[in-house]
């Protein structure tokens, strides 16, 4: 009987495993910031100054879509409470702005253009609200649950809510103009609001530093560590509260719960549109790329809509040069439908072949023996071919069991050594030395149960 290895605990669930897939998607920040030029409102600014004059959400799911983008998660509202969408609770809305008349909905036509595009929708609830008069009470609790509802049943599915954990402290609140604390472990309650989400949007990820689906990288920088666990131990960490921000860039080997990072990073200095302000340069994005979908984690990359309410030109352009930039380095599969030998094979079954590794399909998978830690697989090229990248999955329904690896190539029929490293998770991508080699060996040096790979492919350079 072919038995597979028995997970290494804690395996994603099925909806960590659909977000796992999506690896690069957009942050949408926008709202009355873009016309104050400001990155926190106080929470004191009048409806009256949203007004783009060309906001066409069309036209940022069409520059997604063709960046290479998966879905698109907006700030239907930020720590200054104004609300994208006509909230039945509050007239701090578009529904208060000269923006078509207070007729428009930013949200509806949010969701409405993901849909057309082809692109999963995702949404921004800020809990910390500097206009709301009853912020720190039991009231804006109650308030903000209505938000959610709204937002949870109104829009048709989203792949993801992204809660944040900022609390600055001072603000408008319905006039006081003061500073409010709150007990951030215990105000907003948490795991209600999760409950809600998990009843209204089952399918849904939630984002926060806490999770519970995904965390915070701990960084809004755009890097994740090489080593990069998407385990994590539940202890010192609730949203808005880290004892160590390390932890959440490396993950925890040892950590009973699944819960990967998230990378959320603005192309741009801030995350709202400021004019004077540029995007990041391709070495730069690309940098972000390897280090965040490159180690395993999904990438959120913010594009910030300017005062037309439109993406500026200079970032559609950027993006397209991203999306080449990652092309160049990933399009030219070399080692596709290629045979695949291996050290050992479980039970030297057909179904654990490392013959799967190259077969493109995510179901199918190379096991080892229950006792062995340690491993190669040998992919020949077929001739000799100049080489670039390479591209590594573990097969995460099993659990991550990884925790050393090497890449090695052939060259007068010796193996030379030409990367090494730690995790491989959900994927690893490197960029390999531009050597020209007939066989590219896998070698995996420590693994903490029997390995699997899903996946293993070589790119050309
Ligand atoms: C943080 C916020 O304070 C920033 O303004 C931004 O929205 C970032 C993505 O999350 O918590």
């Amino acid at each position: 009987m072919l038995i597979p290895p028995a997970p290494r605990h804690p395996v994603p669930s099925a909806r960590q495993l659909r977000w796992q897939g999506m690896e690069y998607y957009g942050f949408i920040h926008f709202t009355v910031n873009t016309f104050t030029d400001k990155e926190w409102g106080y929470g004191d600014e009048s409806p009256a100054v949203f007004n783009p004059t060309a906001l066409d959400t069309r036209q940022w799911a069409r520059a997604a879509s063709e960046a290479g983008m998966r879905g698109l998660i907006l700030t239907a509202k930020h720590h200054d409470g104004f609300c994208l969408w006509p909230s039945r609770f509050t007239s701090h809305s578009v529904a208060s702005s000269p923006w078509r008349e207070g007729k428009g909905n930013v949200v509806r036509e949010f969701v409405d253009a993901c849909r057309e595009y082809g692109l999963r929708a995702g949404l921004y609830l800020s809990p910390w609200d500097r206009n709301h008069p009853d912020y720190s009470r039991p009231a804006y609790v109650e308030y903000y649950r209505k938000q959610l509802e709204e937002l949870l049943t109104q829009y048709g599915d989203l792949f993801e809510v992204w809660f944040d954990g900022a609390n600055g402290g001072d603000g408008y609140y319905g006039g006081a103009r003061e500073q409010r604390s709150i007990d951030r472990s215990s105000y907003y309650q948490f795991p209600v609001l999760w409950e809600m989400v998990r009843k209204m949007q089952p399918d849904a990820v939630m984002f926060s530093d806490a999770g519970p689906d995904l965390r915070w990288v701990g960084n809004e920088a755009g890097y994740a560590s090489a080593t990069c666990w998407a385990s994590m131990k539940a202890e010192g960490i609730s949203p808005g509260q880290v004892d160590d921000l390390n932890r959440l860039g490396w993950g925890e080997v040892d950590g009973a719960i699944w819960r990967p990072a998230e990378v959320d990073v603005s192309i741009r200095p801030g995350w709202f549109y400021h004019e004077n302000e540029t995007p990041k340069t391709v070495e730069d994005l690309l940098a972000i790329y390897l280090t965040s979908v490159g180690h395993g984690c999904g990438l959120n990359l913010n594009i910030p809509p300017d005062r037309r309410g439109l993406f500026h030109e200079t970032d559609i352009a950027r993006l397209q040069e991203f999306r080449q930039a990652r092309e160049a380095l990933f399009a030219r599969e070399l080692t596709a439908g290629r045979p695949v030998t291996a050290s050992n094979v479980r039970g030297n079954a057909p179904a654990f072949a490392a013959n799967n590794l190259t077969d493109g399909c995510d179901d199918s998978y190379w096991a080892a023996d229950d006792d062995v830690t340690q491993a190669t697989l040998v992919l020949e090229l077929g001739e000799r071919t100049r080489i670039g990248a390479i591209r590594l999955e573990e097969h995460t329904p099993l659990g991550q069991r990884i925790a050393g690896f090497a890449v090695d190539v052939r060259v007068w029929d010796q193996w030379l050594e030409m990367a090494v490293g730690t995790t491989i998770g959900p994927r690893r991508l490197l960029q390999l030395p531009h050597v020209t080699t007939d066989a590219v060996r896998v070698r995996i040096t420590n693994a903490l149960a029997c390995p699997t790979l899903q996946r293993c492919a070589v790119y050309g350079g």
